[in-house]
């Protein structure tokens, strides 16, 4: 039923924008207002938080049917689900919940989650921007780049270094509201892909932020990211997978459609192949997927799976989405088919939230561990 709901969803409401949203950089406000309406932004926050309850399979199968049509929505989904409801339901106070979480898990307002810096992304200990601890409170300074969420964000969560000389141990996350004083948007990134999404560094200067947004003891911020960016990978690597299946879908459409030498182009054994190959690879992305899920679900260890399943299914969805591309010949290459913008939407999952070598990097370290 969760799988119809969000293939509903994307058929009715997202599919006829998407072209016109991703050409124009516009952000899907109501879209997104919707996807909270339907419980999609808060999917597995407890309903006491104001959430859906529901297991993270129900979560990546709305994230594969949504992904289909437009990434750029998704993205957004991802990201207040995996890393920011999330984070705070697992680490939060019991204030943290009541204040934040529960608009948040409602969709009534949107997080971002602010780690990557302009020389610290994959290198993520190496933290420059700043939170110094002063009576009541801390103050923040520093820039945070290549935010999804960035502009439309009413709650930032924020990774920043308190003392250095602890290195990883002396970092913190905090709640930071984006209407507070020093907090200052940049300009909008003009990306290859998931244009309509909204990505934005975000500078801070002499923030105050009150001791009670601390998540978790002091130094325990990296931890938090990491914990927070394992989960999250389990959804980019669903979105991955809806990139690629999306992808899949339209090109065997339309080589059933298509003709060359007299018969459809699907009955050429040189596209027959491409098929083949391309379900071969997704069905096998959408197992790891799944796996990762469920193993969340069951509270076992999902850090090694679900770096497998990203790296896998953002590398199947970016060979699925230039197959595809190939099998619409021309046509693949014009906005009006689709397939163009799935290719470029694909290739963002081999970057965010740990890009391809850093999954290899968690993967090799632990089945040598
Ligand atoms: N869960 C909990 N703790 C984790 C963890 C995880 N998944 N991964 C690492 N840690 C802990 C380690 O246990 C270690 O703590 P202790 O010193 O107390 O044992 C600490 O974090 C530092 O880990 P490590 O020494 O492995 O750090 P490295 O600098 O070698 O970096 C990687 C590890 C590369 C895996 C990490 O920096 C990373 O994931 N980078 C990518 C970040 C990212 O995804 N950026 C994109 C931004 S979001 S769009």
């Amino acid at each position: 039923m969760i799988q119809q709901a969000a293939r509903d969803f994307a058929q009715n409401e997202l599919l006829p924008g998407v072209i016109e949203r991703d050409e124009k950089m516009q952000f899907p406000t109501e879209q997104v207002r919707m996807m909270g309406e339907l419980g999609f932004m808060g999917m597995m926050v407890d309903p006491q938080y104001g959430g859906g309850g529901m297991d993270t399979i129900s979560y990546v199968l709305a994230m594969e049917e949504i992904s289909k049509v437009e990434a750029s929505c998704s993205v957004v989904m991802s990201v207040n689900n995996s890393l920011v409801c999330w984070g705070l339901e697992t680490f939060g106070t019991e204030e943290q919940k009541q204040k934040y979480l529960t608009p948040l898990a409602k969709g009534e307002i949107i997080g971002a989650f602010c780690l990557s810096e302009p020389e610290a992304g994959s290198d993520a200990t190496s933290q420059t921007t700043t939170a110094i601890e002063k009576d009541d409170h801390y103050l923040i300074n520093g820039t945070k780049n290549w935010i999804t969420n960035g502009g439309t964000a009413s709650v930032y969560l924020v990774i920043a270094q308190t003392n250095r000389e602890l290195g990883h141990r002396g970092i913190n996350a905090f709640i930071v509201e984006q209407s507070w004083e020093g907090v200052t948007v940049g300009a909008k990134e003009n990306k290859l892909g998931i244009r309509a999404s909204d990505t934005h560094s975000i500078m801070f200067s002499d923030v105050k932020v009150p001791k009670e947004n601390r998540i978790g003891e002091d130094g325990f911020g990296f931890k938090f990211a990491m914990k927070t960016l394992s989960g999250g990978r389990i959804g980019i690597a669903a979105q991955a997978l809806g990139i690629a299946s999306g992808a899949y879908e339209l090109a065997l459409a339309y080589s059933k459609e298509r003709k060359a030498f007299g018969k459809p182009i699907a009955d050429h054994q040189a596209i027959q192949f491409k098929l083949a190959d391309m379900s071969t690879e997704i069905e096998a992305a959408r197992l790891l997927v799944h796996k990762s899920a469920w193993l969340k679900d069951q509270h076992k260890n999902y850090d090694l799976i679900g770096s497998m399943a990203k790296v896998f299914a953002s590398e199947t969805a970016m060979k699925t989405t230039v197959e595809a591309v190939q099998v619409h010949g021309g046509y693949g290459y014009v906005k009006e088919y689709h397939v163009e913008r799935l290719m470029r939407d694909a290739k963002i999952t081999q970057i965010y939230e740990g890009t391809s070598e850093i999954q290899r990097i968690v993967i090799s370290r632990s089945i040598l561990r």
